[in-house]
């Protein structure tokens, strides 16, 4: 097999060295910079690495940072115009409170920030620690949420705390956990280029990864194989799209085992060696006959048999999942029954192979290690005593302070809000008002809180609205810290713009509220983004995530990042330019070392189609140039332009045509929870009986099923009875 271009060629370093970038002789010359820095893209997870051009004290524009091992000169639209939502005219410019004729009004930081602290304690006082929590995010860096984590919960006493990582990455972690022993995605980005076949499993890579997609166009040789319900961007040139009936994964997947082991195509000495619970697999996947999987997924026999020739032995696999798997109600039985073909084939470990979860967010990665929300700090249990008696010795705490549970899940919060027992929230960086499911109950629950506080850069955001105090907070450019990406990579996130007026960093507000709050001592050593890496390094030591190795953001800045693990023994030495990945001895991190099988039975949806409600509802990101609900692409004219600005529904041509509907009509999209106006878009892209909308409306929300894995509680998105019916003009 030929390999294409290598991350490290002659060109590449070239480039790396040439000042400022590349290209820019052709720049003008009141545009050259005086200097450039490099930072770690803020919006998704991949991790890229943009050179920011500043002359004076203005970030004045950006290049890809040529030769960075993740995207090596490369970024999508939302890269290249990550400076545009720092200037944005919505952006807050000082606290705002409440005002009595329910107004939001300017404050100074004391009054806002006196206005949550006095808040929260009268409200705990009143109702017991547990009837205040916080959301937080996988948007902001790892210093931030560590402190957040900390501070709120060993500092101020809450419980409760979860955030936008459930919406999104808790299945994975389950999953991970069940399988592994801990939250440990195996692979490096170089084994996209090193497979021979590549599965993506309900993930639409050349949208919601594009610098990902780059790595697997570069590998011409491998097959390319996508499971989506939808013809997506990517599954359109798939070698080979499986186009599945939507929640039907699991039946798949354990067809394919049933048949791999039919064919003898078992890695036995990896099965023997490194792995428990194969009787139970061969005995649970022994009901998937190729009949039942046929009937029950859709997908036709001859394309079930070319799927399972792609797992011939001396083939390397690697099977990538995204949101199409987490998200669902019976998501983390489905994203081990990926793990499962991986291990089964002894597809882990070796280049081009692993069962690898790609991450959404830009921190999510370090949400999941150091937010302390529902892992106690570096992956621990905060049920367990020894972890939080280690925490304790290392954080120089009572260990009175640390809650012997995890937290609510963010699904459980909510409810504790319905039912009186939560009365304070802090919300930090996620905008639930529109990404949490079926969200207009959210929103008047948000209207019950006693006290809300949000966090957030922009004054607009559907959150904001219901905020009692709005703390303004400095964003990506404005300042430090570290991300993890997908591969576990730590990468350096540097200031190169002066936050508007009065927004303060996140990191600054969390130490204003700990000094509101009496608690400021027990952050004594927490004093820059710079000190809690420190800390965290300590807190990682003997983890499987260990980076105690890491000489400072300098090193990370002069190596292009370092993927974790890199423990104290490393120190010094050199960090590879190949890509790292985990499991190479095949020892894992459960109690035995050996990774486990674990299966389940599938589950149908909670709802399911019927007379009224005929169509399966999907939704996803809609367009590469669109992030999220939109708070920051929505603020770049470029990005504007790239991306549909109304609701438009994907319809299959057949299910237009019985109900009236032409392309371009004005449609209600109609569930039991509620109502949705969007443009007809006619396409046999999606399945026949399935309808698609993107998530970045505020209006999606309103219609998607409130039903929650039962072991992660990730919310299930991608699933929900809908009907679609054509506007009368003038009907509104
Ligand atoms: N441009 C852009 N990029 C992003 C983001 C963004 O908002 N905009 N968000 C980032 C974040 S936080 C995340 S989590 C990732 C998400 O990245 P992805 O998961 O790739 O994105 P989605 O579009 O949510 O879902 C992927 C696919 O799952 C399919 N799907 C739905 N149901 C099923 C099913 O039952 N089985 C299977 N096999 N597939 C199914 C959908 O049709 C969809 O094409 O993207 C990240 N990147
Ligand atoms: N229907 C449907 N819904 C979904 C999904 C889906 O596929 N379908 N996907 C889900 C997924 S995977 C995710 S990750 C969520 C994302 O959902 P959200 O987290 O709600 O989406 P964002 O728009 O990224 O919200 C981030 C907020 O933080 C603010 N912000 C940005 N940077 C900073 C900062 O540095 N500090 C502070 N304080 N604030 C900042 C932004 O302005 C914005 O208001 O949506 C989920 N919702
Ligand atoms: S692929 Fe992700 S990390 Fe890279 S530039 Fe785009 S949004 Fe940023
Ligand atoms: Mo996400």
């Amino acid at each position: 097999m030929t390999r294409l271009r290598r991350f490290d060629g002659p060109l590449t370093r070239m480039l790396a060295r040439a000042p400022g970038g590349f290209g820019l002789g052709q720049v003008p010359k009141d545009l050259v910079p005086e200097r450039v820095v490099a930072s770690v893209c803020g919006f998704c997870s991949t991790g890229c690495c943009l050179d920011i051009h500043i002359k004076g004290e203005r970030a004045m524009n950006l290049t890809p940072t040529a030769g960075y091992p993740v995207n090596d000169g490369a970024a999508c639209p939302k890269g290249w115009e990550s400076l545009a939502p720092l200037g944005a005219p919505d952006r807050l410019t000082s606290p705002l409170i409440r005002n009595r004729h329910g107004e939001l009004e300017p404050a100074s930081w004391e009054q806002a920030i006196a206005r949550m602290t006095e808040g929260f304690k009268a409200i705990a006082a009143r109702h017991g620690p547990e009837s205040v929590a916080f959301l937080s995010t996988g948007q902001i860096v790892t210093e931030e949420m560590a402190l957040l984590g900390a501070l709120a919960k060993f500092g101020m006493g809450m419980l409760h705390g979860d955030g936008n990582t459930r919406q999104c990455m808790a299945t994975s972690v389950a999953a991970h956990k069940r399988a592994f022993g801990f939250d440990a995605p195996p692979y490096t980005y170089d084994d996209f280029e090193y497979s021979d076949t590549i599965v993506l499993i309900g993930s639409n890579l050349a949208i919601a990864h594009p610098i990902l997609w780059e790595r697997v166009s570069r590998n011409r040789d491998a097959a390319l194989v996508v499971i989506d319900p939808r013809c997506t961007e990517t599954a359109s040139v798939a070698d080979l799209h499986l186009q599945i009936r939507p929640k039907t994964d699991l039946v798949l997947l354990a067809g394919v085992a049933r048949e791999l082991i039919a064919r003898g195509w078992v890695d036995w000495r990896f099965v023997e060696a490194h792995t428990a619970g194969f009787p139970e697999l061969r005995q649970h996947v022994e009901a998937f006959r190729v009949e039942r999987v046929v009937d029950e997924t859709g997908v036709d026999r001859q394309q079930f048999d070319q799927f399972v020739d792609l797992f011939a032995p001396g083939r390397s696999v690697s099977l990538w999942w995204t949101m199409g798997v987490n998200q669902g109600h019976d998501a983390v039985a489905t994203a081990n029954g990926i793990i499962n073909l991986a291990l089964l084939t002894g597809n882990i470990g070796r280049p081009g192979t692993g069962a690898n979860s790609i991450t959404g967010q830009c921190n999510a990665m370090g949400s999941r290690l150091f937010s302390n929300t529902t892992n106690l700090f570096g992956g621990r249990d905060f049920a367990d005593p020894k972890d939080r008696a280690e925490v304790a010795t290392l954080l120089d705490i009572d260990v009175d302070r640390i809650p012997d549970r995890p937290s609510y899940a963010y699904d459980q919060i909510i409810e504790g809000i319905h039912r009186g027992t939560i009365r304070g929230l802090w919300i930090i960086a996620t905008n639930s008002a529109h990404s949490w499911i079926n969200n207009s109950e959210l929103r008047s629950l948000l209207d019950r809180l006693e006290l809300l506080v949000v966090q957030d850069l922009f004054g607009t955001t559907e959150t904001v609205a219901h905020a009692d105090v709005v703390l303004a907070a400095a964003g990506w450019g404005e300042k430090e810290g570290t991300f993890i990406n997908s591969e576990r990579r730590i990468g350096v996130v540097r200031r190169v713009a002066a936050p508007p007026v009065d927004a303060k960093s996140d990191f600054e507000i969390f130490r204003l509220v700990a000094q509101a709050w009496g608690c400021a001592d027990m952050f004594r050593e927490w004093t820059s983004p710079e000190a809690v890496f420190g800390i965290l390094q300590r807190l990682s030591e003997g983890q499987p995530c260990d980076f105690s190795g890491i000489d400072g953001y300098a090193q990370l800045e002069r190596v292009g990042g370092i993927q974790w693990p890199w423990p104290a023994e490393r120190r010094g030495q050199d960090v590879p330019r190949v890509g790292r990945r985990l499991f190479g001895d095949g020892q894992f991190f459960t109690p035995d070392g050996r990774a486990r099988f674990v299966v389940s039975d599938p589950v149908p949806p909670p709802e399911r189609p019927d007379d009224r409600y005929p169509l399966v509802l999907l939704t996803g990101r809609g367009s590469a140039a669109d992030w999220h609900t939109r708070t920051r692409t929505s603020k770049s004219a470029t990005l504007r332009a790239l991306t549909c600005r109304e609701p438009v529904v994907d319809v299959h041509p057949n299910d237009a045509r019985c109900r009236g509907i032409d392309d371009g009509d004005q449609v209600r999209v109609v569930s039991r929870r509620g109502v949705m106006r969007a443009t007809a878009h006619l396409t046999p892209n999606v399945g026949e009986g399935q309808v698609f909308v993107s998530m970045h409306h505020a209006e999606t929300n309103r219609l998607t099923f409130p039903a929650f894995d039962p072991v992660s509680r990730q919310p299930a998105y991608k699933y929900a009875a809908v009907e679609v019916e054509r506007l009368r003009p003038g009907a509104g």
